[in-house]
């Protein structure tokens, strides 16, 4: 089984600042988890982040027949790029939409998530575990 993780803008810099809404635990530290994750659970993860929003539709793309299915936590994306919904639904590959802080009880802009409308499941306010909870319930999923 083959998941592509995404992070978006900005993920790269966990840990640095605001770790009363995204924990102290940096970037290094969630690719580690991710990677530990997969290990524990017998299947393949590849990672990318990007902080651009054409590079992440294209690797949405990319993912096209070479992935069994997504994690994605477009960051600010989010909240404004119909193009990475549409990304999503153009490739059909079950995804699961993650974010490390709580979007629903923070500011009002943060509380719509277009990507969210082409994911089978949302993982928010978990910290960095959510990563861990959405590649075990995609694999679940999967099988
Ligand atoms: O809670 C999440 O995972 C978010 O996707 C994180 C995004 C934010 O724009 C979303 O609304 C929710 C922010 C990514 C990280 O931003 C940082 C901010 C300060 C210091 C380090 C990273």
């Amino acid at each position: 089984m083959n998941i592509l993780v995404i992070n978006g803008p900005n993920i790269n810099m966990l840990g640095i600042r605001e770790p009363d809404i995204y924990g102290s635990q940096g970037f290094s530290q969630l690719l580690q988890l991710i990677e530990n994750t997969a290990q524990e659970l017998g299947i393949h993860v590849t990672q990318f982040q990007s902080n651009h929003e054409g590079a992440i539709v294209d690797a949405i793309q990319d993912a096209y027949r070479k992935y069994d299915g997504i994690v994605i936590n477009p960051a600010a994306y989010t909240h404004t790029s119909v193009a990475i919904l549409d990304a999503l639904k153009a490739v059909g590959i079950p995804a699961v939409e993650v974010h490390i802080s709580d979007i629903n009880a923070r500011e009002n802009f943060r509380q719509l998530s277009y990507a969210g409308m082409a994911c089978i499941k949302t993982i928010a306010g978990q910290g960095l575990d959510g990563y861990r909870q959405a590649i075990v319930y995609l694999s679940e999923y999967l099988k």
